[in-house]
This record gives structure tokens, sequence and C-alpha cells, in this order.
């Protein structure tokens, strides 16, 4: 990409295909005069000085090639003054009839016109450019867009109102005084005076370390609202792991059968609860065995266990108190339990009736017990109210800036890294310049996230995922 060129680019902003109505829109210098060219009011022709600000022209669009300029359709025109649009940009929207026809036939002429056709996230890249917005903003965009949940819905919202990025100008600008404070002690290198205290140096350090890492820890559930929680289903074989998971979605979506290790690969499926989105796992039974392939599946169920956020340990009841304990311990034993949260699901409830239950509960008191049948769904709804109850997203207050952007999760932790190589070249007594470029490195890594400091292939890589038209 060379310099930035404020050409007229048009695209269909609406989703593709037939539609009651479609949104054309343009942006740039020559916005209104190109619209103008192809579009009149009922009464007659628009002049571009009669224009008014946000206000909505019904008329027609024309074809000025044709010989009797004959008419395209029947369009609401509204035109916007820079800086007052979305791109900051002189901008106009054509609201048309949503025919695939139409809408190709108007792009047409507009092109024709001198408009270019926009690419992915064209609109949105000069938004920020114009310093409309700032990258994370322009990437609450794209994750609004394509929000299906309330949860990821409520971060996207979040992070446009701007409070992540409020977060990090604060810290940035910390570290600035810091920088600004020993560069200066080099102006005075001579006469040997510390204008940034050490002690004071490490504080604000450990300060904005313990920030970083409170945004890099609030990723994994970041991530998990976005992609949906992973909640992994483990325990032997025959336990009825799978009945479990097609309980859970309502539907047959792995294969049951009473034959020991059924299933040999993981299945995965989204299922939303009260507006959260999970990711549920369902897993190959744990038993010993030398056959190969389900080898396998055993060594990706403990994979997959130890990335999950929830883990339901299923219980087979049918086995007797000492089977279930010796099958809990196993999973428990597989777990993290300070990242973890794992759940036991006694199951097939319906043929053990006897089973000492509240035996159980008192030995396993410290973890949340259901029982369960998962084949005829009893208390299917209890599981479920257990899961949300144990789900991080309650510690969630809705203000909390939450970092749901893997590029950004990878800024932070290189700034964290940055910050860290400060404190060690404190311990190892190095002077004031050779700190503050450590931590000129930090403060880098900090503004790519919101973009203060970027450059084009990153750029491209941000708005390319927009979709055209946005
Ligand atoms: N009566 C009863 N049978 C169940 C229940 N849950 C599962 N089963 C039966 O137990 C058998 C095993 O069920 P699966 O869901 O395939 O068990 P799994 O844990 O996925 O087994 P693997 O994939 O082999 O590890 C099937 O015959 C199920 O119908 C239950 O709650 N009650
Ligand atoms: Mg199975």
């Amino acid at each position: 990409m060379g310099i930035y060129v404020n050409d007229t680019i048009c695209a269909i902003s609406t989703a593709s295909g037939t539609g009651a109505i479609a949104v054309i829109r343009l942006s740039g210098e020559r916005s209104h005069e190109i619209a103008l060219s192809v579009f009149r009011k009922k009464t007659g022709a628009l002049n571009i000085n009669d224009i008014k600000d946000y206000k909505a022209y019904f008329g027609e669009v024309f074809d000025p090639k044709s010989e009797d300029n004959s008419m395209v359709d029947e369009v609401l025109v509204t035109f916007f003054k820079n800086p007052h649009s979305y791109t900051g940009e002189d901008s106009v929207e054509i609201s048309c009839h949503g025919s695939v026809y139409v809408q190709q036939r108007i792009l047409e002429l507009l092109v024709n016109q001198g408009a270019r056709l926009a690419g992915p996230g064209e609109f949105s890249k000069r938004a920020f450019i114009n310093g409309k917005f700032d990258l994370t903003q322009a990437e609450a965009v794209a994750d609004l867009i394509s929000s299906q949940n309330e949860a990821s819905h409520r971060i996207a919202v979040n992070q446009l109102k701007g409070g992540f990025s409020k977060e990090l100008r604060e810290l940035r600008a910390r570290l600035l005084d810091l920088t600004s404070l020993l560069e200066l002690e080099l102006d005075f290198s001579e006469e040997d005076v510390e204008f940034a205290g050490r002690t004071q140096l490490r504080e604000i350090l450990d300060e904005s370390l313990r920030h970083i890492g409170k945004l890099t820890d609030s990723f994994r559930l970041g991530n998990a609202i976005k992609n949906g929680i992973p909640v992994a289903i483990a325990g032997e074989t025959n336990a009825g792991k799978s009945t479990l998971l097609n309980a859970i979605l309502g539907e047959e979506r792995a294969i049951v059968s009473d034959i020991e290790g059924t299933t040999r690969d993981t299945i995965e499926e989204t299922f939303n609860i009260n507006g959260t989105l999970y990711r549920f796992i369902d897993t190959a039974g744990i038993r010993e065995t030398s056959e190969t392939i389900e080898k396998i599946g055993i060594e990706r169920t403990f994979r997959k266990i130890s990335e999950a956020d929830i883990i339901l340990g299923v219980l087979d009841l049918t086995k007797g108190y000492e089977n279930v304990c010796k099958s809990a311990d196993l999973i428990i034993s597989k777990i993290d339990s300070r990242k973890q949260t794992l759940l036991l699901v006694g199951n097939k409830h319906d043929l053990a009736a006897s089973f000492p239950v509240a035996k159980l509960q008192e030995s396993y008191h410290n973890i949340p017990l259901a029982f369960i049948s998962a084949k005829d769904t009893t208390d299917i709804e209890t599981l479920k109210s257990l899961i949300i109850n144990h789900s991080n997203i309650h510690k969630l207050t809705s203000n909390e800036a939450l970092v749901t952007n893997a590029r950004h999760y990878e800024a932070l932790v290189h700034a964290a890294q940055s910050l860290r190589h400060v404190h060690e070249g404190m311990d190892m007594n190095l002077s004031a310049d050779l700190l503050a470029e450590d931590l000129k490195q930090g403060l880098y890594h900090l503004g790519s996230i919101t973009g203060e400091v970027t450059n084009d292939e990153v750029l491209g890589n941000i708005f390319g995922r927009f979709c055209v038209g946005k």
C-alpha cells in the first residue's frame, strides 16, 4: 500500500442477496458530486450547494448515459458532510430496493461516474485514519457485527465505548512520564542526578506489570466468551458422556452405544445457555487399552481436559461406590483446581437407585455434584444451572475491560516482557539510557494495541477481516 489517497469508494453495505431494501455507501471527496450525477428529485436535479447534512432526499437514480436518462430505481439518499460521518469524510448512503440487479446497476453507475469499489473494511479504515476511533474500537465493530450471543455482544459494546482504550492510555501515560524523566537524566549525565528515583520507578513498574497481568489473565475468559466457554465431558468408557452431550444439546449429535470405546475422537458443539456460549467437548472414554487409535483418542482427552475451563467428570453409578471414587480420583488428578472448575456428574441414576449419594457427597464435599440420568434427560436442567453458576462469567462486572483479541494479548505479553527487562536492568545498575530503551519498547507494544503506533501490514490484517461495505 502506498500513500493514502482520498479517492471516492463505494460498496453495497447490506447483506448480499435480495432484501426489501439495500444500502449503498459512498465515501470520499467526490462522493456528493458522484451521487448527484446519478440522482434527481422527483421535481428535478438537486444542486450540490442546496444539500443539507443528515437530510434524506427522496428521488430516483437514473442512468446519465442512457438516451432518455431512464430511471433505475426510486431511492432515499442521505448526505453526510465531513467530519460528521462514519468515515470522517464526505459520504452518502443510498437506500434502494433490495433487488440484486438494482444494487449492482447502481454500483455500476457510481463506478462509471468515478467511484472505486471499496475493499473489505475500507470505510472503517478511513474512519480509523481520520481519528474517528482507535484500533481496538475498530476491532470491536467487527466483533459487534459477528457477535451471536449476549455475552460476546456485551464485551464488544464495552470495547466500542472505549473503556479498554482508556485503560491503555492511562497505563501508557504513566510509563511515558517515566521515560521522560529518565531521558532528562541523560541531559544532566555529567552531574550525576537521578530525576527518576529508582524506588519510585520500581513502584510504577510493578503497578503497571500488575495491571498488564490482570489484562492478560482476562484473555482466557475473554476468549472463552467469544468462542464459547470450553466444557470437557470426561470419564471412563461407557459412563454415558456422549449420551450426556446429546441430552444437553437436545439432539443426537454423538454416537451412543454400549460398546466401550465408542467415541474415538473428540466432538465439539457450541450451545447457548442463558445468553452465554459454551463449547461442549465430548471425549474418548478413559481406560487401559493397547489399541493404537483409541490410545491416541485418550491422549487427546487428557489434552482437552487441560484446555477446558469446566470439566464434567461423568461417573457411572452402576459401577458401585468404590469404582466411582476411583474414577473421580483419576479425573481430579488431571485438573488444575486454581484455573479449572470440576463438576462431578453421577450418571445412570435410573439404574442405581440405591447408590449411596450422601456418602459420595461427603467424600467430595468441596466439589459440586449432580446426579442425573442422561439417557432419559432427568435433571439435565439442574446440571445446566450448575454449569452456569460455576462459570467465571459471573465474576465479570459489566464495565470491566476484557481482552478478547489475540493481537491485544500478544502485545500485552510483549509489553510486560519489556517492563521486566527494565526491572532487570535496574538490578544490574544499568544507565538511564538503556533503561529508557526498554521502556520505549514497552510503550511501543502498548501503543500498537490502540494503533498509536502501527504499520500497513497490521492495518491490512485488521481491516481485511471486515466485510466489504463496512
Ligand atoms: N440406563 C441408562 N443408560 C445410559 C445412561 N446414559 C448412558 N447410558 C447407556 O450407556 C451406554 C454408553 O453410553 P455412551 O453415551 O455411548 O457412553 P460414553 O461415555 O460416550 O462411552 P465411550 O464413548 O465409549 O467412552 C449406552 O448404551 C447408553 O444408552 C443413563 O443415564 N441411563
Ligand atoms: Mg462416547
